[in-house]
């Protein structure tokens, strides 16, 4: 004789509307048997129950997350760097405004001066956070390193406020190869969200925040590097002064007779 157990008077409420039926006593340990629902034609209805999730959802990536995922696969890509590498897509397709909200509290403030703070040490790059309190400047320097002579290249993202980037070509450069004419400087304005990109066969350069307000600016250098470079700035009495000649004045009527 079967004894009846309480595992066979279980009904189990299946998920989705399915049917639970009662086992039959040869399916001993078997409590129930699903059946299927029947596949619903005109797709899920208002009052069908959903399945649960198992988990709750992950939270979506960081700017900062994304950023550092597809620098990530830009490097691995490609280590030919120039202003058109990958990596100048993926920083210019990052949101200025939500790197900087998330990167703030990481950044370390100095009066006059700025400071530098290493955020990534990846695979072929590096990325730096740089504040720049109110009117100070980098020194002219190179990017490459100053110890090993390897050459490296800068892209440039501002994150809040403006940065003035005065390149200086090789003209520029003194006979002492230490030091550049200021003269030869030409000065651009990089604004919040716009991504700019050096090397040494471009030139070499100084930043500034010239406003009375605060800068962040984002760095990827591509081989990083310890140390780089300096240059001194000299700076002359006048920007490119007329050579007076000497001799006698020339009157306008005089010029025809030449
Ligand atoms: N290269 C400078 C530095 O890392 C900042 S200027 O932007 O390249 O200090
Ligand atoms: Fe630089």
């Amino acid at each position: 004789m079967l004894r009846t157990s309480s595992c066979d008077r279980l009904r189990l409420t299946p998920p989705c509307g399915g049917t639970a039926t009662t086992p039959r006593r040869s399916e001993s340990f078997t409590l129930s048997t699903f059946r299927a629902p029947p596949k619903c034609p005109g797709g899920i209805k208002k009052n069908d129950e959903l399945p649960r999730p198992l988990a709750s959802p992950s939270p979506p990536p960081s700017e900062l997350d994304l950023l550092f995922r597809g620098l990530r696969a830009a490097f691995f890509r490609s280590d030919h760097v120039s202003a058109d590498h990958p990596a100048a897509g993926v920083l210019a397709a990052r949101d200025s405004v939500r790197l900087r909200d998330e990167l703030i509290a990481a950044g370390q403030w100095k009066a006059r001066e700025y400071t530098r703070t290493k955020l990534l040490d990846g695979d072929g790059f590096m990325v730096m956070l740089l504040c720049w309190a109110p009117e100070c400047a980098s020194p002219v320097h190179a990017h490459s390193c100053a110890e090993s002579g390897i050459a490296s290249n800068c892209f440039l993202m501002v994150l809040e406020g403006s940065l003035a980037e005065t390149v200086y070509g090789e003209e520029a450069i003194l006979p002492d190869g230490q030091s550049v004419d200021a003269r030869f400087g030409r000065t651009r304005i990089v604004s919040a969200g716009a991504v700019a990109y050096i090397n040494d066969s471009m030139g070499i350069h100084k930043v500034a925040n010239p406003t009375n307000a605060r800068a962040v600016s984002l760095h990827v250098y591509a081989p990083g590097w310890k140390r780089a470079p300096l240059f001194e700035e000299m700076r002359f009495e006048e920007k490119f002064p007329e050579v007076d000649a000497g001799g006698a004045e020339l009157e306008i009527d005089s010029w025809g007779d030449f």
